[in-house]
């Protein structure tokens, strides 16, 4: 097992910049420490969180399909799963290629290096033969690292991992991985559909609390690992939908106006009554969203593949030119 580690310690950076803005968010990333891992784990093994087994359902029914899309040679090629997490739905895809004999590279890219040290000893236990290397870093690095390799990759965003970027955020992202893109490579996509808002609401505030426990866990790191003294009892979770945007957003609002000290960094944070910190943003797709991100940033789709419900797409893409 190897895992390259290369992550700038700017929590604190970014934990001050967002809380002296107006209006309050941190990064969503920041919702991914050892303990956060663990419940969004649980989270993905709730039916209310429907997203993980729409998209199993897809790569149950399609793998052959998909594995098909990806290649048509013997050549060798890396599978860089971007935003791996505890690879339960890439599994599908990992068997059935050694099933079949495929001459391939795993590389899950995360950025919490928890979770991917976890899920490379548990894949070097439960796929002996699998050839692994853990890359514990953001995306643009990952990307940028990889673009010097000549060996065809198939890069995957599993989950609508892509939804957590503001629109603009996914532009970006998007162009730069098609310009750090060859002709021969192809990008395996999720998308979380627009739907009707109940079904996204109890997604977002489950019936046994883990996705709020999730939310209020950022505000228990901000303690133990920045001295602060939040009180998860003057916040309330708050999910909202917007049809509109299709954006899902959550929410921590503080309940009464308050000041909160951040000891390791000597400062302090005023809260008036219901101000709020936007803590994460998971955006919504239909099909004329999707088809205008791969065209405005010069791909083409080339597969769509959808589960039973028409909650969730799997696209496959390669560039347009
Ligand atoms: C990782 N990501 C796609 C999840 C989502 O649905 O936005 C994270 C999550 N947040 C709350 N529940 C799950």
């Amino acid at each position: 097992m190897e895992i390259i580690k290369s992550i700038d310690s700017t929590f604190a950076e970014d934990v001050v910049k967002g809380l002296s803005s107006n209006p309050k968010h941190i990064p969503s990333k920041y919702l991914y420490d050892e303990k956060g891992d663990r419940l969004f784990k649980a989270i993905m093994r709730i039916p209310e969180y429907y997203l993980t087994n729409s998209e199993l359902e897809i790569l149950k029914i399609y793998k052959e399909e998909i594995l098909n899309a990806f290649t048509s040679t013997s050549e060798e090629f890396l599978l860089v799963d971007l935003g791996a997490g505890d690879g339960l739905k890439t599994k599908i895809l990992l068997d059935l290629l050694i099933k079949k004999n495929i001459r391939f590279h795993y590389l899950p890219v995360d950025f919490s290096p928890t979770a991917l040290e976890k899920l490379c000893s548990e894949l070097s236990y439960s796929m002996p033969g699998l050839k692994v290397k853990g890359i514990a870093d953001d995306y643009y690095k990952a990307i940028l690292k990889l673009s010097k390799e000549k060996t065809k990759k198939i890069y995957m965003i599993l989950g609508s991992n892509i939804g957590n970027m503001q629109e603009q955020e996914i532009n970006e992202f998007l162009s730069f991985l098609g310009q750090n893109m060859e002709n021969q490579d192809k990008l395996f996509i999720g998308f979380d559909l627009k739907k009707d808002p109940d079904i996204l609401l109890k997604a977002y505030d489950d019936s046994q609390g883990l996705t709020r426990s999730f939310n209020f866990n950022l505000l228990e790191r901000l303690n133990y690992e920045l001295g602060g003294n939040f009180n998860i009892k003057d916040f309330k979770h708050f999910p909202t939908y917007d049809p509109q945007t299709g954006e899902m957003r959550s929410y921590l609002i503080s309940k009464k106006k308050q000041t909160i000290a951040l000891a390791a960094l000597d400062i302090t944070i005023e809260f008036k009554q219901w101000e709020f910190i936007h803590v994460e943003t998971s955006k919504k797709f239909d099909i004329a969203s999707i088809k205008k991100l791969a065209e405005g940033n010069k791909f083409k789709i080339n597969y769509i593949f959808n589960d039973s419900r028409n909650y969730f797409l799997n696209t496959i893409w390669s560039l347009n030119h």
